[in-house]
C-alpha cells in the first residue's frame, strides 16, 4: 500500500480534507458523510476507501461457506412493513411453515461440503414459540457440530420475547444456550421514525433494534448491521443510521460486519408506490453505499458486500470500494429473489475464490467469527449438491 492519498488528483475538491482526515484516522463528521453521498467524484471515493480498507485488510477479502435457511414466510408484519415480497400471512397463498425435520433434510444439503455457517431468518409467526428455534439450534448443532449458527434478527429477538412474555436477555440466553453463535443484521431498515413510519410502520423502533444488538453484545454474541437503502430515505437519514451503528459499536465492539442492503422493488407494496421493477438501485448508488459504509463506520472491522442482491460482479467491483467481505455460497436465498434479485441463489466456493483473485485480491475462507479457515484454494472442496436453476426444496403450507 502506497503510504498516502495523491489529494491533488481527487476531482471533488470537497474530497481534499475528508482525505486528510482519512489519511491521519481522524473520525468522520456527520456533514462530511453527507458530503461524500453527494459526490459525483466515484473514482475520488474509490480511492479513499480503498485506502481505509488496505490499511485495514491489507489484500485480504474473506468469504464463508454458508446456506441461508428460511424456516417460515409467515409474518405478523406482513401488511405493514410494504417493502418486503417474502412475507406471507398465515392463510394466505405461498405461506409456508417448516416444521424441524423438514429444516433438518434442507439442511442435509450441507453435508459432505466446506459449509461452517447457517443463516437462519425468518419472519414473526404468531405460533412458532422460543422452544421449535431453540429444539432448531440444538438439532443443527448436533448434526453438523463444525456449522457456526446465524439466526435470527433483533426484530425476531423481540417478537419471540413478547409472545413469551419475557424479555430479550431471556430468549437471547436461551438460543446462546442451545449453541447460537452470531446474530444477523438484518431488521435494521433505516433507523428514522418518519422513514420507518412509510416502509414498516409497526416493526420495532431504531432504539429498540439497537437494545437487542446491545444486550446481544452484553452476553459475548456478536452481530451483524444493515441498512436497507434505495427507497424513500434521504442522505440525512443513511448517515444518522450510519452514527447509531458507531456510537453502539463505541459502547460495546459487538459488530462484526456492515452490510448495506439495496431495496429490491418487484412484488411488494413500495415497489408499486414508486412505479419500479427490476432493480431500484443503480451501480454507481451501491459502491457509494459500500464506501460510504467503509469511511463512516471507522469501528466496525469488516464490510460485506451481498451479491445476491447487487449481482458477483458488482460486488467483485465493490472489493476496490472498501469491501472486504463477500456473501459466501448462500446456497437458497429467498428473501431478494422473491422481490426481484435475478442472481443465481447460489455461487460456487470456486466461483467466489475466483471473483476475489480476479480483483487482485488474496481469498480467505472465515467463520462466522471471521476466524481464518482456508487460504489455500488448490485442492478444490466439494460444492452442495446443488444445480444451478434447481428448484428449492419442497415446502409445506403454514
Ligand atoms: O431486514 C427485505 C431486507 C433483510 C427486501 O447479517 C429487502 O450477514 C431488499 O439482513 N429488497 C434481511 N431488501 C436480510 C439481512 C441479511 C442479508 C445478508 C447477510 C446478512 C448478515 C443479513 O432483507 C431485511 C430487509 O432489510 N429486505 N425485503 C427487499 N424487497
Amino acid at each position: 500500500m502506497s503510504g498516502a492519498i495523491d489529494v491533488a488528483r481527487l476531482r471533488d475538491p470537497r474530497l481534499h480534507p475528508i482525505a486528510d482526515k482519512v489519511m491521519a484516522s481522524e473520525r468522520l463528521t456527520p456533514d462530511e458523510g453527507v458530503a461524500l453521498y453527494s459526490t459525483t467524484d466515484l473514482l475520488g471515493l474509490g480511492t479513499l476507501t480503498d485506502f481505509a480498507n488496505r490499511r485495514r485488510n491489507g489484500d485480504r477479502v474473506f468469504f464463508s461457506a454458508n446456506q441461508h435457511i428460511n424456516p417460515t414466510n409467515v409474518c405478523v408484519l406482513r401488511n405493514t412493513c410494504v417493502f418486503c415480497s417474502f412475507a406471507r400471512m398465515p392463510k394466505e397463498d405461498g405461506a409456508y411453515t417448516r416444521s424441524l425435520d423438514e429444516v433438518f433434510h434442507e439442511a442435509e444439503q450441507a453435508r459432505g461440503t466446506p459449509t461452517r455457517e447457517f443463516h437462519i431468518v425468518g419472519g414473526l409467526h404468531p405460533k412458532l414459540r422460543l422452544g421449535y428455534y431453540t429444539d432448531l439450534i440444538r438439532g443443527l448443532k448436533e448434526r453438523h457440530p463444525q456449522v457456526h449458527i446465524k439466526a435470527l434478527t433483533a426484530v425476531e429477538i423481540a417478537h419471540l420475547a413478547r409472545i413469551e412474555k419475557t424479555s430479550e436477555r431471556e430468549v437471547l440466553l436461551a438460543m446462546k444456550d442451545a449453541g447460537l453463535t452470531s446474530l444477523p443484521g438484518g431488521g435494521a431498515e433505516v433507523f428514522s421514525s418518519a422513514v420507518r413510519a412509510t416502509i414498516a410502520e409497526r416493526k420495532l423502533t431504531g432504539e429498540e433494534w439497537l437494545r437487542v444488538h446491545r444486550v446481544a453484545h452484553e452476553l459475548g454474541i456478536p452481530t451483524n448491521c444493515t441498512m436497507l437503502y434505495g427507497h424513500v430515505e434521504t442522505a440525512e437519514d443513511r448517515i444518522a443510521h450510519l452514527e447509531q451503528l458507531r456510537a453502539l459499536q463505541d459502547d460495546t465492539g459487538g459488530f462484526l460486519t456492515y452490510i448495506p442492503l439495496a431495496y429490491h422493488p418487484d412484488h411488494n407494496e413500495l415497489g408499486e408506490e414508486m412505479g419500479r421493477v427490476g432493480t431500484a438501485t443503480t451501480g454507481y448508488e451501491d459502491l457509494k453505499n459500500i464506501a460510504v459504509g467503509r469511511l463512516f463506520l471507522d469501528n466496525i472491522p469488516h464490510v460485506k458486500t451481498h451479491w445476491p442482491m447487487v449481482t458477483p460482479f458488482l460486488s467483485q467491483i465493490a472489493l476496490d470500494f472498501g469491501c472486504d467481505d463477500v456473501e459466501g455460497t448462500v446456497v437458497y436465498e429467498r428473501i431478494y429473489h422473491e422481490a426481484g434479485a435475478l442472481t443465481d441463489m447460489h455461487l460456487p466456493y470456486l466461483e467466489l475464490v475466483r471473483l476475489i483473485r480476479g480483483a487482485g485480491k488474496r481469498p480467505v475462507e472465515r467463520d462466522s467469527l471471521y476466524r481464518a479457515v482456508r487460504e489455500q484454494f488448490d485442492d478444490p472442496p466439494p460444492e452442495p449438491s446443488f444445480r444451478r436453476g434447481g428448484a428449492l426444496p419442497v415446502v409445506h403450507a403454514a
